[in-house]
């Protein structure tokens, strides 16, 4: 079955739900027999950007990085999936630049920081709030909300498959899938 191929870049704060939706979203796309990849801290900041930190300075080299490798997915007509904080909307635009106009798909999952504070799965928000971990985003780091995504999950309302049905819909609709 063929289909096109794009980067859907999801942006959001620690514990926002990325992971969970990248995951839950690729299922889907490879039931439909969509080539897929995800790209997240597992397989990047642990290899190709492992030499990076969390100043500002590494976080726009990793974000830079990892919109060149999805750039190369995109060549290959695999649907890139990105799951990384990207806190500077600066560093999301010049991602977006890479790309053709359309093929690059901003999803913002959205949700109170106060939401995420109290998921806190790896217990670094409280590290954060002790001073254990200095400039951790929405804490002691800034995190810029995307102002014009091409689609908004509100994690903290929406059901993982509600969202997944969601960015599915825009796909089709945009006939990238
Ligand atoms: C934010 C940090 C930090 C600091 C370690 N600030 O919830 P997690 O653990 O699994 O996801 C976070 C991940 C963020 O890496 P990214 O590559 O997505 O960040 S960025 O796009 O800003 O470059 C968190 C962990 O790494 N982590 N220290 N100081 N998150």
């Amino acid at each position: 079955k063929k289909h096109k191929s794009c980067i859907l870049w999801i942006t959001g704060l620690s514990a926002s739900g990325k992971s969970t939706l990248a995951n839950a979203l690729e299922c889907r796309l490879n039931e439909m027999e969509v080539h897929t990849y995800i790209l997240d801290g597992d397989n990047i900041r642990h290899g190709l950007n492992k030499d990076l930190g969390f100043n500002p300075e590494d976080r726009r080299e990793n974000i830079r990085r990892i919109a060149e490798v999805a750039k190369l997915f995109v060549d290959a007509n695999i649907l890139v999936i990105t799951a990384f904080i990207s806190p500077y909307r600066e560093d999301r635009k010049a991602a977006r630049q890479l790309v053709e106009r359309g093929e690059f798909i901003e999803i913002y999952t959205k949700c109170p920081l106060n939401v995420c504070e109290k998921r806190d799965p790896k217990g670094l928000y409280k590290k954060a709030r002790i001073g254990k971990i200095y400039g951790f985003t929405g804490i002691t780091a800034p995190y810029e909300e995307p102002e014009n995504p091409e689609i908004i999950i509100e994690t903290d309302k929406d059901s993982t498959e509600e969202s997944v049905n969601k960015i599915i819909r825009y796909l089709l609709r945009k006939e990238i899938i």
